[in-house]
């Protein structure tokens, strides 16, 4: 996309969800978008209109005089706007003939038809937001979860940007300090090298580790955005579908006495702690089944690969059998939960017994219950969200949590090259190796919030939004 013209020309765009619906929004941001107005009647003249305020009339043909829709329209003069031009929004009637109709209009009064995230782009180059905040838009629209919505929300007031901020503000100043030794960095006095020494440690202790501590909280971060992907696995009848039903609250997948019954991988999601958990029922695996069944359980393997744990489910009133050997050896590369059901009869084998069989790590964490029993049901959530969630929440609240890889590797390039930087101090030398070192860091800080970006990284943020945002 041409950046200088795009900048300055008017866009438009339905902003609302393309369907049936109760209103639907045109938005038009530059400025040409009150000249665009005048499709919309009785528009009050140019000294009696007033910026962000609501005015009801009629969106009408201006080549024609016809009547397309009763509407609200909004004016707001630039700045205090999203994308810090002029903008007009007009609030029309949902549905696709009505939007289309209106959308035509506009276009023929000069406007021209936005591309996807064009609307943030302009708030990002007009200086309104920064990368990260534009890059929160996205995560807010997508949120699915409670905890991904407070990520996003946390994230488009600028926590990310405040720490980013303070990081490159840090690394400036060293820089500076360093770079004023450069000249004498063969033989420090005394309180030169204190001085040395105290950049190092600040360096360290104020930037490093913060960062680095931020970067290894990315995988948490993914987890509250996008929620988790549990799959039950077992052989057939441990109780998998009976479990699914019951964690979802409604009889989803369908429960026999008979072994074999899930043929197809069933998929449903239920809430844990305002994280979205997707579950998926599978066929259950054993050595020798008829071909329907076996096309089930080489889905189950696809889906075990793709889940970020599985749930192994042993039914503890049958002996272990070479059923479960081959359960195991599907799993066993999986992190896992293991989950010995069915503990209403007469058991049969032990804990003890499973790990005797089976080389399970002593982290591997495992639970006995009855799936037909509330509370244990109720208990089985609970170790869930221990297990799963309680380290995610725990540090979300109090640091950031970055939501991107974009934002990783930018931050894993400033690590790396902080860590270069300081390498180079330890061994004494203060010069343009470590200078240069430092202003990487500071360059790789700067491509997070989009100080330093290219046309190739815009179009890559910005191609993930939707038209009209
Ligand atoms: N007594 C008892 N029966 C259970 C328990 N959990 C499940 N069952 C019964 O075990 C049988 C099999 O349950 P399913 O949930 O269909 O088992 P599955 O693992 O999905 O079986 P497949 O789909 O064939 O692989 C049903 O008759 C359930 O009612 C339990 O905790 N105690
Ligand atoms: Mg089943």
């Amino acid at each position: 996309m041409d950046l200088i013209s795009s900048h300055d020309d008017t866009i438009c765009a339905v902003a609302t969800p393309i369907g049936e619906g109760g209103i639907g929004i045109v938005r038009i941001s530059g400025p040409g978008s009150l000249e665009i107005l005048t499709v919309f009647r009785p528009l009050p003249s140019p000294q009696f209109l007033q910026s962000h305020r609501l005015y009801h009339g009629w969106i009408t043909d201006p080549s024609t005089g016809e009547r397309v829709d009763e509407v609200l329209a909004c004016w707001m003069g630039a700045p205090r706007t999203y994308t810090r031009q002029d903008v007009v929004e007009i609030n029309s009637h949902g549905g696709f003939g009505v939007l289309d109709r209106l959308l035509r209009l506009v276009l023929s009064c000069g406007a021209r038809l936005a591309e996807p995230g064009e609307f943030t782009r302009r708030a990002f180059l007009n200086g309104r937001i920064d990368l990260t905040q534009a890059e929160a838009v996205i995560e807010l629209i997508r949120s699915r979860s409670e905890e991904g919505l407070r990520l996003a929300g946390r994230q488009l007031g600028g926590g990310v940007r405040g720490l980013v901020e303070s990081w490159r503000g840090k690394l400036l100043s060293c820089q500076a300090r360093i770079e004023a030794h450069i000249d004498f960095s063969e033989d420090l006095d005394e309180s030169e090298s204190a001085e040395a020494w105290e950049i190092i440690e600040d360096l360290r202790a104020e930037v490093l580790r913060p960062m680095a501590e931020l970067r290894d909280r990315y995988d948490e971060g993914r987890v509250l955005r996008e929620g988790l992907t549990l799959v039950l696995a077992g052989k057939p009848n441990v109780g998998k579908s009976s479990l699914l039903n019951a964690l979802v609250g409604r009889e989803r997948s369908i429960v026999t006495p008979h072994p074999g019954t899930t043929r197809d991988v069933i998929e449903d999601s239920f809430l844990l702690g305002g994280v979205a958990v997707r579950l998926l029922d599978t066929a259950g695996l054993r050595p020798r089944g008829d071909a329907i069944e076996a096309l089930g359980m080489a889905k189950t393997r696809e889906s075990v690969a793709e889940a970020d744990a599985v749930l192994w489910m042993l039914d503890q009133s049958l002996p272990l059998d070479e059923a479960d050997d081959a359960v195991h050896e599907s799993v066993a590369r999986c992190r896992l939960l293991l989950v010995l059901n069915k503990a209403d009869l007469p058991r049969r084998f032990t804990l003890d017994d499973v790990r005797r069989r089976y080389p399970l790590g002593p982290a591997v964490p495992s639970l006995s219950l009855s799936v037909l029993r509330r509370s244990d049901i109720d208990l089985f959530r609970s170790r869930l969200k221990t297990i799963f969630l309680d380290r995610p929440l725990g540090s979300s609240a109090s640091g950031g949590v970055i939501p991107n890889l974009r934002q990783k590797e930018c931050l894993d390039q400033a690590v790396g090259h902080l860590a270069k930087a300081l390498a180079l101090l330890d061994a004494g030398g203060f010069g343009e190796l470590v200078s240069l070192e430092l202003a990487h860091a500071r360059q790789a800080l700067e491509r997070i919030l989009g100080i330093e970006h290219d046309d190739a990284l815009l179009d890559r943020v910005f191609g993930e939004f939707c038209v009209g945002k």
